[in-house]
């Protein structure tokens, strides 16, 4: 079953979601004029962009950490490439913070010449797929499939929005030598999120004490972040998300592909990912148990 264009449309070979943008201002976006003290964080959709989202934004908008700045995660860190509250990017003060799902060919050329810090996150496909599956739900952006192998064969084409997911970790993994970008993984913040958190802060030059460190990983926990309304994405409208099929935060866990997928749906996943992915430069975990 081929996805509907009610819900997506292909532009320079990438998929994007219908109404959220459009293929003039993706074009726009290779002159989007970069500054040096810009960050970028990109993801292939459902690695952990909300969750790093609302981690730059606490490391950066000390407000927010005692609750004096309500302010929604997505006028914080907005996406670049859906502007959806039509804000003037050029006039946001530095320094500015932008989420993106574009692969790197689709990146501004500032970026790409080294203006700016890039964090990139890449999570296991197997439960990108899983929680794709289940946000296809309550996304009223995304076209519902009730039948998990309709989506699974749609991811393993390419046919989602972010695109086949081997090109765009595959496009962004071999860029991982760059200065200007730091390479993370959803694994690794759910086993060690302080030393993530380190590892961001030293990437962006940003000195916090221990207590404000210890602040931030305990903001960004799973279950702080679902109670909390501005990092969990409530406020956002009914026509974006529909919270009665379920929640953003759904249950941010490693391996929860097992309780999806047959073996048989499994099996095919390897048979078309696993050759391409053990060239990848990084090794994905697939359990809770193993090892990064
Ligand atoms: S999107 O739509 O692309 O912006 O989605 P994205 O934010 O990339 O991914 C959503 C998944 O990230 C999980 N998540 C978290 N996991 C652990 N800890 C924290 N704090 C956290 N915040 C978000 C979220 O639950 C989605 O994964 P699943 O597997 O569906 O639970």
């Amino acid at each position: 079953m081929e996805p509907s264009d009610k819900y997506m449309f292909k532009h320079r070979e990438c998929y994007f979601v219908q109404d959220m943008t459009t293929p003039e201002y993706i074009d726009s976006l290779e002159n989007f004029e970069i500054r040096d003290s810009d960050v970028f964080l990109v993801t292939f959709p459902k690695s952990g962009t909300i969750w790093t989202q609302n981690i730059l934004s606490l490391i950066y908008h000390e407000g927010h950490r005692n609750g004096t700045e309500d302010m929604d995660l997505l006028d914080r860190v907005p996406w670049l490439e859906y502007n959806i509250r039509n804000v003037d990017y050029v006039k946001r003060p530095s320094p500015r913070l932008f989420a993106s799902h574009l692969p790197y060919c689709l990146l501004p050329k500032g970026l790409k010449n080294g203006r700016g810090k890039i964090i990139y996150v890449a999570r296991n496909p197997k439960d990108v797929l899983v929680s794709y599956y289940h946000f296809s739900k309550v996304s009223q952006k995304l076209e519902e499939v009730e039948d998990f192998e309709v989506i699974m064969e749609r991811f393993l084409a390419g046919k989602v929005i972010g695109n086949l997911w081997l090109d765009h970790v595959e496009g962004w993994s071999a860029q991982m030598d760059n200065t200007n970008i730091l390479f993370l993984m959803y694994e690794e913040m759910k086993k060690d999120l302080r030393s993530a958190v380190l590892k961001i802060c030293n990437f962006l030059g940003k000195r916090l004490s221990e207590e404000e460190i210890d602040d931030v990983v305990d903001m960004a926990s799973f279950g702080k972040m679902s109670a909390d309304r501005r990092a969990n994405y409530t406020t956002l409208s009914s026509d974006l998300l529909d919270f009665s099929k379920g929640s953003f935060l759904r249950k941010g866990t490693i391996g929860d592909w097992k309780n999806t997928m047959t073996v048989a749906q499994n099996e095919r996943f390897d048979s078309v990912f696993r050759k391409r992915m053990e060239k990848l430069p990084i090794k994905f975990c697939w359990d809770i148990n193993d090892k990064l």
